[in-house]
Formats: C-alpha cells, sequence, structure tokens
C-alpha cells in the first residue's frame, strides 16, 4: 500500500511519496539528507567513490571493484523508452474538491460526496516533440489527471482541445507517423509544419475541425495555467439503477484563457525552452497555485439522438449554448513532484481506468484507446507490476487480488491461497459495491464501416471560426500560411485551400494569398454539404474567455543604474497587490543602483531576459542608462519585441531615446504605451495590462494584416 505524506515544506511544495513496500520509502529519504554514509545498492559503506580499484597508482582497474560495475551498470539501464506520444511532460500533485453532487446521475463517490478532497496528479504534455525538445512548440497539449479516489484510481487523458483529428482509433499510427520527424531525416523536431503531416491531414477530412483548433493561439498557450482541459469524448455516468447518462469532462482555468504570438514562441522557445515548466514550478513556489473548476455538460439518449452530430464523433463539440457546462468541483495543482522521473515520467495514464458510476461510450477512438494506454506501459515501464511503482498505485483504497509475480513485483499476495473461489478466506467479489458495466443493448452485423452519422467535417470547423475574434481569425490564418509555406510539394498546399473553401471562404482566400497560389483551387468534394447556420459560440475564443485581472501575469522591469527608486518601488508594490509577479531586468544581473541610493536586484541580465519571457513591460531608466541602452541590440529588442507583441509598456520619458532607438516614433505612441510620472500613475496601468494585449496594434505592425 502507498500513501501520500505531508508537504516537505513550504519552500520546495514538494509532496512526498511514502511506500511500505520495498524499502522504497527509505530510498525517498537518504536522498535528502545529509553526512549519511554513502553506501551500494546493497547498503555496503563506501569508502571512497573519487577513485576505482586499480593495480598500482596508474595500473588497470580491476574487475573485482563491485561498487565501480555497480555504478556504471546502474547509469548504462538509467534510461526508459520515453512515451511514443507526449514524450515531453511536466506534472504536478493537487487536491480535488467536488461543490455539487451528481448523486442523480452516477453513483462514483468523487462525484457524489460533497467537501470530499481527493489527492491527484496532472501530467501536461506536447503531443509530437521528443522528451529533450522545447515547451512552444505549436501543438496540442496534453492534459492527463489521475484522482486517487477512495474507490480506486480514476484517469481523464485529456487535451487541451476538446476534439480530436481522427475518428477510429485504427489511424492513430498514421496520424501519429504522419507529425512526428520523417523517417529517413529524423526531422523536423516537435512541428507539423512539414510535408508528411499536411499530406495525411489533406487526405483526411475528418481532422478539419482539429486543424482549426491546432492552427488556434490554442496550440500555443502562454502556460499551462492559462490552459482548458477535456475530456474529449462522451463518457456515461451510471446511476445507481444502472440507468447511464452521457457526460463530456471540461477542465476550466480560473486564471482565465491566454496564449502567446507565433513570434513569442519561437523566440521563448530560444530564450527559455522549458517556459511552461519552469512556469508551473514558479506558480506553485510562489504561493499562487493554479485552479481549475472540473465542468460537466450531461445529456441523455434523447438529447444524442435530437443532436445535429454524433455524440460519438470525437472529432465534434457539443457546444456549451446547447448544453451548458455545469461547474460541480475545483481542483488545485499546489505541490511539485520530488523526482521528476519517480513521478512524471514513470506516472502511467490509461483511459481504462475509470470507478463505479462512470463508464465508457461506444466512441471507436475511446474504444481503441482503452487497449492502447494498457499497452503502451508495459513497453514503457517494463513490467505489468508498473501498478505498484507509488505514482501509479491506488492511495484512497485498499488493494487486493491473487494478480502476482512478474518483473519487479512489489506486492505479492502473502500466505498459501492465491486463486479465487477458495476454502481459505481471502479477498472476494463484491456484487454491491463492485464495479458494474452500462448494460446496454447492442446489436449489429460485425463490419469495417464509418458510420454516415460521422460524414460531416466542416460544418463545425466553421462554427470554431466564425466564432472566433478578427485577431483570433488572422492568427488561424497565419498559423496555416507559415505550416503549409514549410511544405515541399505545391499539391498538397493546393488540396489543403481546397478544404479551407468548405470552411470560410474569406479564409481560404486569405490562405491561397499568403502562400502565392496561382488560382483559388476548387473546393474539396464533401460527403456532406457543410452546414452555414451553425451559430458563433463564445466560448470558443481565447480572447473572449481571458482573465478578470493581471493576476498570475508577469511583468518584465527593465531598469538601469539611478533610475527613480519612487517608481520601481510604487510598481513593485502595486504588481504584488495585484497578484501578479516581476522581474527586473537590467544591464548587469546584480541589479541597480538606483536615485535614491538602494540596490535593486537584477533577476536578468538584458541578454538572458527578453521582453517575450513578459506578459507586459515597463521601463524605468535613468538619462544615461537609456542612452547606454539605446546602444544596445538587445535592449532595442527588448523593446521593439514588446510593442510588436502587442504589450503594455510602461515607461518613464527618460527611456524615450530607447524607445525611439527601437523604431517606435510618436504617431506609434498608442494608448497601450503608458508614460510614468509619479506613483499614482502605476495602478492605473496594472488595471490596463488586465486585457493582457492592445490587439488593434497587430493591425500596424504586421504587413500580412493589411
Ligand atoms: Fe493518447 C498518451 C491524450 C488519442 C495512444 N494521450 C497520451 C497522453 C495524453 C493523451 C494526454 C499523455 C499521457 C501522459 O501524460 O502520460 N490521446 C489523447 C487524447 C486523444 C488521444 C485526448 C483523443 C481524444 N491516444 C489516442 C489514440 C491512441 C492513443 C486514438 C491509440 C489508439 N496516447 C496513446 C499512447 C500514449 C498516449 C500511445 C503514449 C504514452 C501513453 O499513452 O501513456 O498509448
Amino acid at each position: 500500500m502507498s500513501k501520500i505524506g505531508e508537504d516537505t515544506g513550504a519552500k520546495s511544495k514538494a509532496r512526498t511519496f511514502e511506500t511500505e513496500v520495498g524499502g522504497g520509502g527509505e530510498l525517498h529519504q537518504i536522498a535528502g539528507k545529509k553526512d549519511e554514509t554513502l553506501t551500494t545498492q546493497q547498503g555496503v559503506p563506501i569508502a571512497d567513490d573519487q577513485n576505482s580499484l586499480k593495480l598500482g597508482e596508474r595500473g588497470p582497474t580491476l574487475l573485482e571493484d563491485f561498487h565501480f560495475r555497480e555504478k556504471i551498470f546502474h547509469f548504462d539501464h538509467e534510461r526508459i523508452p520515453e512515451r511514443v506520444v507526449h514524450a515531453r511532460g511536466f506534472g504536478a500533485h493537487g487536491t480535488f474538491t467536488l461543490h455539487e453532487s451528481l448523486s442523480e446521475f452516477t453513483t462514483a463517490k468523487i462525484l457524489t460526496e460533497v467537501g470530499e478532497q481527493t489527492p491527484m496528479f496532472v501530467r501536461f504534455s506536447t503531443v509530437a516533440g521528443n522528451k529533450g525538445s522545447f515547451d512552444l512548440a505549436r501543438d496540442v497539449r496534453g492534459f492527463a489527471v489521475k484522482f486517487y479516489t477512495k474507490e480506486g484510481n480514476w484517469d481523464i487523458v485529456g487535451n487541451n482541445i476538446p476534439v480530436f483529428f481522427i475518428q477510429d482509433a485504427i489511424k492513430f499510427p498514421d496520424l501519429i507517423h504522419a507529425a512526428k520527424q520523417e523517417p529517413d531525416r529524423g526531422f523536423p523536431q516537435a512541428q507539423t509544419a512539414h510535408d508528411n503531416f499536411w499530406d495525411f491531414i489533406s487526405l483526411t477530412p475528418e481532422s478539419m475541425h482539429m486543424i482549426m483548433w491546432v492552427m488556434s493561439d490554442r496550440a500555443i498557450p502562454r502556460s499551462f495555467r492559462f490552459m482548458e482541459g477535456f475530456g474529449v469524448h462522451s463518457f456515461r455516468l451510471i446511476d445507481a439503477q444502472g440507468k447511464g447518462s452521457f457526460v463530456k469532462f471540461h477542465f476550466k482555468p480560473r486564471q482565465g484563457l491566454q496564449s502567446v504570438l507565433w513570434n513569442e514562441a519561437v523566440k521563448i522557445n530560444g530564450a527559455d525552452p522549458d517556459y511552461h515548466r519552469r512556469d508551473l514550478w514558479d506558480a506553485i513556489d510562489l504561493g499562487s497555485p493554479p485552479e481549475w473548476d472540473l465542468g460537466v455538460q450531461i445529456f441523455d439518449d434523447d438529447f444524442a439522438e435530437r443532436f445535429e452530430f454524433d455524440v460519438l464523433d470525437a472529432t465534434k463539440i457539443i457546444p456549451e449554448e446547447q448544453v451548458p457546462v455545469r461547474r460541480i468541483g475545483t481542483f488545485v495543482l499546489d505541490a511539485h513532484v520530488e523526482n521528476f522521473f519517480a513521478e512524471t515520467e514513470q506516472v502511467a495514464f490509461c483511459t481504462q481506468n475509470v470507478v463505479p458510476g462512470i463508464g465508457f461510450s461506444n466512441d471507436p477512438l475511446l474504444q481503441g484507446r482503452n487497449f492502447s494506454y494498457l499497452d503502451t506501459q508495459l513497453k514503457r515501464l517494463g513490467s505489468p507490476n508498473f501498478t505498484h511503482i507509488p505514482i501509479n498505485a491506488p492511495k484512497g483504497c485498499p488493494v487486493h487480488n491473487f494478480q502476482q509475480d512478474g518483473h519487479m513485483a512489489m506486492r505479492n499476495p502473502k500466505g498459501r491461497v492465491n486463486y479465487e473461489p477458495n476454502s481459505w478466506g481471502g479477498p472476494r467479489e463484491n456484487p454491491d459495491a463492485g464495479y458494474r458495466h452500462l448494460a446496454a443493448q447492442e446489436s449489429g452485423t460485425k463490419q469495417q464501416t464509418r458510420s454516415p452519422s460521422f460524414a460531416d467535417h466542416y460544418s463545425q470547423a466553421r462554427q470554431f471560426f466564425i466564432s472566433q475574434t478578427p485577431i483570433e481569425q488572422k492568427h488561424i490564418g497565419d498559423a496555416l500560411v507559415f505550416e503549409l509555406s514549410k511544405c515541399e510539394r505545391p499539391d498538397i498546399r493546393a488540396r489543403m485551400v481546397g478544404h479551407l473553401r468548405n470552411i470560410d471562404e474569406s479564409l481560404a482566400k486569405a490562405v491561397a494569398g499568403g502562400l502565392g497560389l496561382p488560382a483559388l483551387p476548387d473546393a474539396a468534394p464533401a460527403a456532406v454539404a457543410p452546414r452555414a447556420d451553425l451559430p458563433p459560440s463564445d466560448a470558443l475564443s481565447i480572447v473572449k474567455n481571458g482573465p478578470e485581472s493581471f493576476a498570475g501575469r508577469k511583468i518584465g522591469i527593465l531598469v538601469s543604474d539611478d533610475a527613480p527608486a519612487e517608481l520601481v518601488k510604487a510598481l513593485v508594490k502595486e504588481i504584488k497587490a495585484v497578484g501578479a509577479v516581476y522581474e527586473i531586468v537590467a544591464p548587469h544581473v546584480a541589479g541597480a543602483k538606483l536615485d535614491d541610493g538602494s540596490m535593486v536586484e537584477g533577476k536578468q541580465k538584458i541578454d538572458g531576459g527578453p521582453s517575450v519571457l513578459y506578459d507586459a513591460v515597463a521601463l524605468i531608466l535613468s538619462p544615461d542608462g537609456a542612452a547606454q541602452l539605446a546602444q544596445d541590440k538587445t535592449a532595442k529588442d527588448f523593446v521593439s519585441d514588446a510593442y510588436a507583441h502587442c504589450k503594455f509598456i510602461a515607461y518613464v520619458d527618460d527611456a524615450l531615446p530607447l524607445i525611439d532607438r527601437a523604431g517606435i516614433a510618436e504617431p506609434d505612441m498608442d494608448e497601450g504605451m503608458v508614460r510614468l510620472e509619479k506613483a499614482s500613475d502605476v495602478p492605473p496601468f496594472l488595471t490596463m495590462c488586465a486585457q493582457l494585449r492592445l490587439w488593434e496594434r497587430e493591425f500596424k505592425v504586421d504587413l500580412d494584416a493589411a
């Protein structure tokens, strides 16, 4: 049995896993303690860990040196296969609290016992990139959640996008092969901007709705903290009488939604490839842990019958206007892992992990996933006993069964009996509390087919597009042009534009224009004529679902020696007051000496702290400081990038020479450029920052917007 221990302390905010099996608990403690004697894996004290055993001072190393051999042997076997998809990920521990009971629909205790607190683990990830790739790839983000409930582990293995590329799991290997590096050359890494991906997509019309989401700013989130999560499929809730309802699961970030611009993403990947993981780590460390509401869309068979699309089709959403999302609980991610490998790397999510009261629909993608996840853990973790690893072991309930042996078995049944039924005693099945599958009536012809009810591939893609604000629509067009411009084959580009014509004619024209196509290709043949009557849905836009304040965001304050202390201090005070954070960026990492003689400590030297790392910036400089920085390319980039990325910029008059040298002339000084003269100018600036961007500016600074 394993249990979650107490937080180890305020600073590290890590959650300790203790385990009663195999002495693992002790192993964890050893790493943290000072002055303990170093031992071998066998517990033998080590006298010399600097030199291997040799014959004479300069002689050959001896095979007899068991410590040396054990150390190297273990090192040689440290790596396990990375996940075949979602290899790069980052996890944290948290707690889920239920606010509203769903007892009318399900027997699952986690969804019926109001106030119940359930420990949980979440792993965020990118899909296509290898483990060592960068965080800000344009990609879907995995949003995998493991609840350690009192009735066993429940996993929602979701994404930050509510639909998927394909409808049937049999196409998953093709999709992933096409998305990952091309097999002959082994590149490009962590990006879909290449021929194979767009070739497959352009030949797979069912992917068009997903493509709209992936080309939107959803695929370049500012932080894990500002993303929604979705269970994607229709699942089942099962009540005490065995009656089933359909349900879709949503995670809504209380921090609001936010993404970056593509040009920022490209630069962040260079400046800080770990941008997302560092952000989550820091938020937990600084005591502002992110929170999400768990929402459900519950509907019955009648609704499923009436709905325009098939609720078993994972390329479709159910608009929130049609079935509102009920927020029934909240989770907070407030603790780091103690060891990345032991927890984030070894955590094994499986869609098949459900608890009594929760079941599966017939979605063919989900059905296939239920096989794939269990299977892949064996490859990755090397043993059917991966459930014995503390991060995967249930925590809120006992585990009793007669499964035994296998590699690395930590939890074999004790005593004589290892079968059921038996006359010795031991665990028995429990018809009352045990898991019951939904008793659904099914019949039909055995056949390999795609239901005609899955055939409309364009209508919801269009609905997504028309639900976006103009700037978001522009970004979708820009992303498509960028991605397709990396395709070498013109026929693939043209085929994609043919699909876009079924989604939105203005988008098709913009992309064709951006690619310089000689003519607008014919619209792709559509199995079902695209509908133009689906209304826009505000829930689909990021901009319409932004934050209410600047809380949780970060300002970069560029300071120089002799900068006005009054303003730096006022900024710092107000940033803290609104729940935001800041970094001081200075010509030297040591910081700067302000005009009142006080020192302000630097977090970044200007070369290491480009403005892409911040949500807004402030330029608090002295005349000499501004004159010096105006000669510095990186400082000029700091300002011109912040401007081009539509950020709010606070400045003192003395910073104007730098602003000027950054190419921002008087007519460009829009309302997003805020002059700070005195401390009382600071609060209005931070209020304005809550809008995150002055989007109108993009139409002035981007040639493509013309
Ligand atoms: Fe998957 C990993 C999400 C379709 C097969 N998937 C994986 C992870 C997430 C998702 C978040 C990472 C879990 C972690 O952090 O360890 N996958 C999805 C979603 C899908 C989806 C939301 C569609 C709705 N996946 C999907 C299909 C298949 C797989 C159709 C295969 C038939 N997915 C896998 C896998 C992975 C995986 C190969 C790799 C590592 C792992 O499972 O544990 O089995």
